[in-house]
């Protein structure tokens, strides 16, 4: 049951509307604040991307001048007592440890699933036949025939009022979301490549244990599901055009690895003595792609690039400009305006801090810059807009499928030896 009231006041993170109140922090109460009606969260998981959701939904509100007031009423995980602590650190008002209890409950409007892949399609299912709205980690699910169950009944769900959407954080970072306006403003004229690099190195130790992100049974694919997922959504996002076919090569350098000896933290882990078990995920995929508009496209996506903490990097290059971004510098974005004399021009900096970039008009003066915690914030504050103007928030459960399908594309090219894939439309 949908108990959340409609607004007319919602806005893109590009309109230059304001909406700061830097300064005069929103004071949070259960259930309505200053008037606003309350959105009522429930959330599943409280690892590492449940902090990072939590931190959005305790934010948003205080930070934007929100339209409905999100209530961090519920979390849910299996075990009572790492949940209860979980709850006290980041601010829920409840917990549950069956989730199925959590999506029946009548004073939850919204279900977060924070959880390991295997069981987003279960949870957003039944949050959906609930009546409730949903927001999903990436990647949507662990197979596109998941992801289609979950895009169908979303789609019936949008019927009903209820709406959905994936958390492709990255989106919303300042610096990728000014890119897609550049990009869409035509700044780069059109397209002839867009090159995405996500590299990370936590499994470069073959001493690494054997967490969930390495069990297909649970995690779906591995790097490839995992970053890959990032960066074709990204990519798609950035170009404003979607992948028609895919050419991959994937790799496991390390198949086995010792089962973990106790609770992951983050992406750390310790190794249980003496046992160990296969890895059954890919460690790193690689794939080449084409647009409609005949950009072409390269992907990386790694766990083993040495020394790569979080490198989440784009080049776009245009008839007319290129943009170049890189996570972990993420307030800036360079940006090379070929249509300017070759005696000057050159890539610039532009620091992405400024008043009207996206989303920085309710935070610190310029050049006081923003970190990954943020694109949580800012997630929470689009998907609040779009559920109090009951429009399709962005990327809908169609995008994550699309993505799906690209995910599922890869692995079909990977496994007959990069043979150009169509992406099932
Ligand atoms: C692990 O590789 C991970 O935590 C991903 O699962 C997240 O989606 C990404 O934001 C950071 O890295």
């Amino acid at each position: 049951m949908i108990r959340s009231a409609r607004t007319p006041h919602v806005r893109h993170p590009d309109q230059d509307e304001e909406d700061s109140h830097m300064g005069q922090p929103q004071q949070q109460s259960e259930g309505t604040e200053a008037g606003k009606p309350p959105l009522r969260v429930g959330m599943v998981g409280y690892a590492f991307m449940g902090a990072a959701h939590s931190q959005g939904w305790r934010t948003a509100g205080r930070v934007f001048d929100l339209p409905l007031n999100p209530v961090q009423a519920v979390i849910c995980g299996r075990d009572a007592t790492a949940v209860r602590a979980a709850a006290d650190r980041h601010g829920w008002a409840s917990v549950e440890t069956d989730w199925r209890a959590l999506v029946e409950r009548d004073d939850i409007d919204l279900v977060d699933i924070c959880t390991p892949g295997d069981s987003h399609a279960e949870i957003a299912l039944a949050a959906l036949a609930a009546g409730k709205h949903v927001l999903c980690e990436k990647p949507l699910a662990n197979s596109a025939e998941e992801a289609e169950a979950m895009a169908a009944a979303a789609e019936a769900a949008y019927g009903r009022g209820q709406l959905a959407m994936v958390g492709f954080n990255y989106r919303r970072v300042p610096a990728t979301a000014l890119a897609r306006s550049m990009v869409a403003e035509g700044r780069l004229g059109s397209l002839r490549h867009v090159r995405v690099t996500y590299l990370q190195d936590w499994l470069v130790d073959p001493e690494f244990p054997l967490t969930w992100r390495l069990r297909k049974e649970l995690a779906g694919s591995g790097a490839l599901g995992d970053l890959g997922a990032h960066i074709i959504d990204l990519a798609q996002y950035l170009a404003g055009e979607q992948l028609t076919g895919v050419s991959a090569l994937t790799e496991t350098f390390v198949k086995e690895r010792p089962l973990p000896g106790g609770a992951v933290k983050g992406l750390s882990a310790v190794s249980a003595e003496g046992a160990t078990g296969q890895v059954t995920v890919d460690d790193a995929a690689l794939f080449t792609g084409r647009f409609p508009s005949g950009a072409l496209a390269s992907f990386e996506a790694t766990r083993y690039a040495t020394g790569r903490k979080n490198a989440l990097r784009v080049e776009l290059n245009g008839e007319r400009g290129s943009l170049a971004f890189d996570l972990e510098r993420l307030n800036e974005l360079s940006y090379h305006d070929g249509t300017e004399p070759a005696a000057h021009a050159g890539f610039r900096r532009i620091l992405v801090t400024e008043p009207d970039h996206p989303y920085l008009d309710a935070w610190w003066p310029p050049g006081h810059g923003l970190g990954y915690e943020h694109t949580f914030v800012h997630q929470a504050r689009d998907l609040v807009h779009a559920i109090a103007e009951g429009r399709q928030p962005e990327p809908s459960f169609a995008d994550g499928l699309q993505v799906q399908r690209v995910l599922a594309a890869v692995e079909e090219s990977a496994e007959k030896n990069s043979v150009y894939t169509p992406i099932a439309v």
